[in-house]
């Protein structure tokens, strides 16, 4: 049968943004096989095992195709089918009626990145909220510790190039898996590791990332801010430190100082973590040049994950590895993308300034804010009822008849099932869109491989609809896909010079111009950080010690829920994407305990558990392992769908609300629980 290779780029929130080729019949226009781009520099030819199996997800027979209203209460399922106009017309009807009774600030705006697209996920969506008026939700539930901890070191966000990776000697993974999370960086890790680099892997359970690594260091959750100290406290004490490169840092010796508080026996009791290891790897990082930190966002999900973070970044900092093509520090790539997001989200429509609303607090914001309460919520790109914290909060929350709720879903999920009308949307392989990366430097833009099925619109048709009904008549809302990417692309930033609509359609992908040739870029090579002075800021005294609430030593530690749980990423979905799948479902319905803590309870292996705190309670099967997990530490494989779970509740049931220290962000991975045989 005739069949072209069609080009698109993968949507999920993954550092590595592939680059995909569909192929797809000529005649029936299905697509029938995905790989990975091979001339994509990044992607290399492969795509991940979940995003392999995406054209499972495309044609499934759960896709939702056409709008719905409820019919039935709230989350019962009951919807019955509507067409698109009552559909717009209805939502529109209904926000007048909130803004007019309470004001436009009643309504919030719920979406992540279900697609990293940037039309469909801070484009259309943005001016219509911004015009509206509408409450603006603060997008904290993932990164925003770290990203807040780079801001404040250098105000900027980039990372060391994934093609530098093979130079270097030393390759730290901080609270990073990357086989399961960033799987394109892994190739490059294995180059280096043949040029002779040593990969160690610092986290609390033994990933297979840190299974096959050089050495595994076990840290209990939540305490690399004293690991970071106690090795800053080593290198100072022998001199290990850059005596050149220390010139670019603006508060050194508050550094020190606080550097000097934390002894490695001291780090090692907080840790777990020997003083000798501390001692061993404090040098091993501040005598190996290149040596490159990839630190992830595993290790900001805990009450002093921003300071954590600021503190790995200064190690890289006293080394002076920002020198040198394979040193530094990769978080994230994503501040090279200097797009224009004032024309692309028109933050100058707003009628008046609007309040802020904290995502990770979404629980209270439904539950106890007042003045104006949220009325509306329109939900896309983002599945809250089963990946927000304080699960039980979060439901109670979307279960308000006096709610409105609209769900922009490609599925079924818990949210959309909570909705008062569910909106058909299409895939990333059937709409345009513009996307940057958080683990590279290649923008790719993406034109649609297959038609939408049934009547799926996309985000940006949907809000653009949405500005009609309601009356909006600025010019921006009749903007078509093509105007607002070159819209995006019009910033005068050097990096995005020449990368024009034109290009990216006949090229698919395009390095920023980075002003450097592939694998060469050092932008720290003489200092020159974008912060006021052009120094480097560790934080000084602001990285003083305390343990996490929520963990063995912190101010919450009790005998009532004694172990501490990691709800980390599953390696065969996203997040709660493919939470559809029963075979994920099987997977994260297992959760590993230590035989020595199972011991304690009297739980075998295999059989039904019931983890709780006083927040909730979840139910799962008990895997006993000793080799993944310390005693003490409980892991989860995160985010499946409530109502494929045991008990209907999810890992969520258990996170708190606790915000971290930087950025406001959510504190996933640092939650006391008990667990008992049930
Ligand atoms: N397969 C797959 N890939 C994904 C995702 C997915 O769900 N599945 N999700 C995507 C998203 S949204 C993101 S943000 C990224 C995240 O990518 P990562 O940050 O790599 O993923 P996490 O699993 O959150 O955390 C990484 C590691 O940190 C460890 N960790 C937990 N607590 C601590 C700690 O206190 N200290 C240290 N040192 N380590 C700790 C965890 O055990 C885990 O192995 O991955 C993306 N890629
Ligand atoms: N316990 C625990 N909780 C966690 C985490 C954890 O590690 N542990 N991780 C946290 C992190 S890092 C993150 S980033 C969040 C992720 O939270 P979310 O961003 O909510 O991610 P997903 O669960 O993948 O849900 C994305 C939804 O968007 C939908 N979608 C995809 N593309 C489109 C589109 O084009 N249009 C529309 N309308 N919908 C679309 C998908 O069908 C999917 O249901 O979860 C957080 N929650
Ligand atoms: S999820 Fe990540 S690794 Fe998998 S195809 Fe998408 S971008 Fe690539
Ligand atoms: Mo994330």
């Amino acid at each position: 049968m005739p069949s072209e290779w069609r080009h698109s780029v993968c949507a999920l929130d993954c550092p590595d943004a592939c680059s995909l080729l569909v192929q797809v019949d000529s005649d029936t226009g299905r697509a029938t096989r995905l790989k990975g781009t091979p001339e994509h520099p990044i992607t290399q030819g492969f795509l991940c095992a979940k995003v392999s199996k995406y054209l499972d997800r495309e044609y499934n027979a759960d896709r939702l195709l056409y709008p719905m209203k409820r019919t039935g209460p709230k989350g019962s399922g009951q919807f019955e089918r509507i067409s698109w106009e009552q559909a717009i017309e209805t939502i529109a009807s209904r926000l007048k009626a909130i803004v007019e009774e309470h004001g436009s600030e009643a309504i919030l705006p719920y979406s992540y990145a279900g697609t990293m697209g940037l039309l469909n996920s801070s484009g259309m969506d943005r001016r219509f909220f911004h015009r509206l008026g509408a409450s603006r939700l603060d997008r904290t539930i993932c990164a925003s510790a770290g990203a807040a901890a780079l801001m404040a070191s250098m105000n900027t966000r980039l990372g060391t190039e994934p093609e530098q990776f093979p130079q270097s000697k030393l390759i730290l993974a901080w609270g990073a898996n990357v086989l399961t999370t960033n799987v394109h960086l892994w190739p490059f890790i294995v180059q280096a590791r043949r040029n002779g680099a040593r990969f160690v892997v610092i986290d609390p359970i033994r990933t297979k990332t840190a299974s096959l690594a050089d050495e595994h260091i076990p840290i209990h959750p939540g305490t690399d801010l004293a690991l970071a100290l106690g090795m800053a406290h080593v290198i100072f004490r022998d001199q290990l430190e850059d005596s050149e490169y220390i010139k670019h840092i603006e508060d050194l010796e508050e550094f020190r100082k606080v550097a000097a508080s934390m002894p490695p026996s001291l780090a090692a009791e907080l840790t777990g973590v020997p003083a000798t290891k501390i001692e061993a790897l404090a040098r091993e990082l501040a005598t190996t040049t290149p040596a490159v930190i990839r630190v992830n966002y595993g290790v900001q999900r805990s009450d002093r994950g921003g300071r954590a973070v600021q503190a790995i970044v200064s190690l890289a900092a006293i080394t002076g590895q920002f020198q040198h093509v394979g040193g530094g520090v990769n978080l994230s790539t994503s501040a090279g993308f200097e797009f224009n997001r004032q024309a692309l989200e028109r933050l100058d429509l707003q009628p008046h300034p609007t309040r802020l609303i904290n995502m990770t607090l979404l629980g209270s914001a439904l539950t106890e804010l007042n003045d104006p309460p949220v009325k509306a919520m329109i939900n896309y790109n983002s599945n809250p009822a089963a990946i927000a914290p304080d699960q039980v909060q979060v439901l109670r929350g979307l279960a308000r008849e006096d709610l409105f709720t609209v769900v922009l879903e490609q599925f079924m999920t818990d949210t959309a099932l909570r909705a008062d009308i569910v909106l058909p949307a299409t895939t990333f392989l059937e709409h345009t869109d513009l996307y940057l990366a958080y683990g590279h430097y290649y923008v790719q833009l993406a034109r649609p491989a297959v038609a939408a099925p049934g009547e799926c619109k996309s985000n940006v048709e949907v809000f653009r609809l949405l500005a009609k009904a309601m009356g909006f008549q600025d010019a921006c809302f009749d903007d078509s896909n093509d105007d607002m990417i070159r819209q995006t692309l019009d910033s005068g930033s050097a990096f995005l010079k020449g990368i024009t609509l034109e290009k990216l359609d006949a090229e698919h992908f395009v390095r920023l111009n980075l002003g450097a040739a592939v694998g060469e870029f050092l932008p720290f090579r003489e200092g020159k950080f974008p912060t006021p002075h052009g120094r480097f800021i560790t934080g000084g005294a602001a990285l003083a010690y305390e343990p996490p609430v929520e963990s063995r030593f912190g101010q919450a530690a009790s005998k009532t829920y004694p172990l501490e749980l990691i709800s980390w990423k599953n390696h065969d979905s996203m997040n709660s994407t493919f939470g559809n799948r029963p075979d994920v479902d099987q997977d994260t319905a297992k959760v590993i305990l230590h035989p020595v803590d199972a011991a304690a309870r009297n739980i075998a292996d295999n059989t039904p558990i019931r983890l709780f705190n006083e927040r909730g309670a979840v139910e799962a099967i008990a895997k006993l392992d000793e080799k993944h997990v310390q005693p003490g530490v409980v892991c989860a494989p995160s985010v499946r769908w409530p109502s494929k779970s045991r008990n209907g509740l999810g890992i969520n049931a258990l996170t708190s609300q606790r915000l971290t220290d930087l950025g406001q962000g959510a504190t996933f991975y640092s939650c006391l629980i008990e667990v008992e045989a049930c």
